[in-house]
């Protein structure tokens, strides 16, 4: 059962037409060029690591304390001004690379709580004491995306810990370019899209409820999104290209048939990425109006030194910045990208709903414009209603 809901997902995200790369893992590439024979990660043992992380982070879990939820905005007693609360917002993967660098950014501001949403407690606790985190400003709470059920668990810590949700931000993921065999989620989902996608995706729909109980006047809803998923750039015409055809997989696997027996790696992050824009879109259609919360996605540059590179060949990770500091230009450093996202979660001129957020050379704000299967509204309605049925929602 968990296999064939492995399939069915990757199976979806697959164009037909692109069928031989979607027949096996591609071998290692180095900007595009194929690189046979050389270190290649084992991750079939990712899931079972997972889970066992999981398991550590709830005892850490447990031991949070209760927090009462003050208005959003007080009365200042002497001048009788309205002040803004602190703002709580979940961080998912804030233990390295953007996520951390955006906890950082909105931490320094002392405006944001921030819940440090992890799968390995001991690493983000660390990452957060380097990055000199004031300990009033954050809490670490377990959550690993690869499992539905720690999706759900994480939400019952957080209503638990009794503070009030006013920004979500979905900025976890994995890439996982150099597989020869796919590894899978908890649930038997090819692990790219079921952690990217399916894992936020839950977790944003169970969170909305939260979102919307919050009286916080600028509620966000963010999902980092990429450019190298967006086919109307030049990053994104490199090969593998996102594609996520017509659902057809998907929607076929729904009944059992068509399975591939693998997914290429790079293609499974690529197309993640599509179904990350296309869920924010959706959101901002069926929930923008009634709930008021802005949803956006971004593209926050080339950040070509975080660990999302980590199961890549050492030559591409040495050779990848300066590539892009030298030639494409695209390169920004993790701290730059961090306040980046931290101005989606905060900056007041940043409100706009169903926009995807990216920033020109002179680091200036602007929204751009997606490709046309990211911004195709058929397309996010469908992914939608087979994902809400893929995590159980209905
Ligand atoms: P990192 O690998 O540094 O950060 C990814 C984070 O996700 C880590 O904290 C990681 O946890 C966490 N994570 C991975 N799997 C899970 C899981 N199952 N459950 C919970 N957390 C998990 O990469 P980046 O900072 O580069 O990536 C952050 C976001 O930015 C991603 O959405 C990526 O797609 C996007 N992005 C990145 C670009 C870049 O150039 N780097 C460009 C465009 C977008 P752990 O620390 O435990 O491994
Ligand atoms: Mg790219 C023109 C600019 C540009 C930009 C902004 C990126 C971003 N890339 C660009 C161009 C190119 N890349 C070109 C011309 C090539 C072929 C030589 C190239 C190759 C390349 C590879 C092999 N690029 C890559 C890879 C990866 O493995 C990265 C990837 O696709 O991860 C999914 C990647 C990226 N390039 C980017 C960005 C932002 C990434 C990685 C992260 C991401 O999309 O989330």
């Amino acid at each position: 059962m968990a296999l064939q809901a492995a399939s069915l997902v990757s199976s979806a995200f697959v164009f037909p037409k692109e069928g031989k790369s979607n027949a096996s893992f591609k071998d290692s590439s180095l900007f595009g060029v194929s690189l046979s024979e050389h270190v290649k990660a084992d991750f079939s043992s990712c899931a079972l690591k997972c889970k066992r992380e999981f398991n550590q982070g709830v005892g850490a879990v447990r031991a949070q304390t209760m927090v009462a939820a003050a208005p959003a905005l007080d009365r200042a007693s002497s001048e009788g001004k309205k002040t803004l609360r602190q703002g709580t917002c979940i961080v998912t993967g804030a233990s390295s690379g953007l996520g951390l660098a955006t906890a950082k950014a909105l931490a320094e501001t002392g405006k944001w709580h921030i819940i440090m949403a992890c799968r390995n407690f001991l690493k983000a606790e660390r990452a957060a004491k380097s990055a000199g985190i004031a300990k009033e400003n954050y809490t670490i709470m377990h959550l690993d995306l690869a499992s539905l059920d720690s999706v759900r668990q994480f939400v019952d810590t957080f209503r638990r810990s009794g503070r009030p949700l006013d920004v979500l931000v979905c900025n976890a993921a994995v890439y996982l370019p150099t597989a020869k065999e796919p590894a899978f989620t908890a649930e038997g989902f090819e692990l790219s899209v079921g952690t990217n996608h399916l894992g936020h995706f839950l977790l944003s729909r169970l969170l909305l409820e939260d979102m919307k109980k919050s009286d916080y006047p600028s509620k966000r809803l963010i999902i980092v999104g990429s450019i190298t998923g967006n086919t109307n750039t030049l990053a994104g015409n490199v090969p593998p290209k996102a594609n996520l055809g017509d659902l057809r997989g998907l929607s076929g696997g729904l009944n059992g048939l068509n399975r591939p027996a693998m997914i290429d790696g790079a293609k499974a992050y690529k197309d993640s990425k599509v179904c990350n824009m296309l869920t924010m879109q959706e959101f901002h259609r069926r929930l923008h109006e009634e709930t008021g919360i802005a949803f956006a996605s971004l593209y926050p540059g080339c950040i070509a030194t975080t660990g999302l590179f980590r199961e890549h060949i050492p030559l591409f990770r040495l050779l990848f910045p300066p590539f892009q500091k030298y030639i494409t230009k695209g390169f920004v450093s993790e701290d730059e990208a961090g306040k980046r996202l931290a101005q989606v979660v905060s900056d007041p001129s940043l409100t706009k709903s169903g926009v995807y957020w990216s920033w020109n050379k002179h680091s200036a704000s602007f929204q751009n414009q997606l490709s046309q299967e990211a911004s195709d509204a058929e397309k996010a309605r469908k992914g939608w209603e087979i994902s809400e049925k893929l995590v159980g929602l209905v």
